[in-house]
């Protein structure tokens, strides 16, 4: 599905980041998972590829106690609306309308769409943020990749099984 012109893109953008740094960051625990939560604004390829360098991977959020956590954590950030209350997660548009976790490629179990979303205006919203739209209200849109947001990188700790 995604084309080696848009690998080669994300490839590039290795090279024209790595200057960004990554301001504002604070770590977040919840469960079996660690976040880093980073308020500079960036595309959502420079934020896929900022957490791969940092070890981590763009946030997926995978049941209600998971969005909860991270929206009780993000409320601290600025005020609803304002620049400081979107940020990236790994959800990718798949297909016309279906999304992944672009990180580990399984499809979303879970959603927290904001109502009317995900709308794909003119048919180029193929990233979800996560955005706090008020202080106790915390939904998802579908919005073009190169729009800039902050951003949650996540390591989830897998427990070994025999
Ligand atoms: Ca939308």
């Amino acid at each position: 599905m995604y084309s080696t012109k848009a690998f080669d893109s994300l490839l590039l953008l290795i090279s024209s980041i790595k200057y960004i740094s990554a301001l504002a960051t604070m770590p977040v625990a919840f469960s079996d998972s660690n976040y880093v939560v980073t308020t500079l604004p960036v595309t959502w390829s420079e934020a896929y590829v900022l957490c791969q360098q940092n070890g981590m991977n763009l946030v997926s959020i995978k049941s209600a106690e998971e969005q909860d956590a991270l929206a009780k954590a993000l409320s601290f950030y600025g005020s609803p609306g304002d620049s400081h209350n979107r940020y990236w997660t790994a959800g990718k548009r798949f297909g016309r309308n279906s999304f992944v976790w672009f990180t580990d490629g399984e499809p979303l179990v879970y959603s927290n769409f904001a109502h009317g979303e995900p709308n794909n205006i003119k048919g180029a919203e193929a990233c979800i943020e996560f955005v706090n739209y008020s202080k106790k209200t915390s939904k998802w849109n579908d919005i073009a990749c190169s729009k800039k947001a902050g951003y949650v990188c996540q390591v989830r700790n897998v427990l070994c099984q025999k």
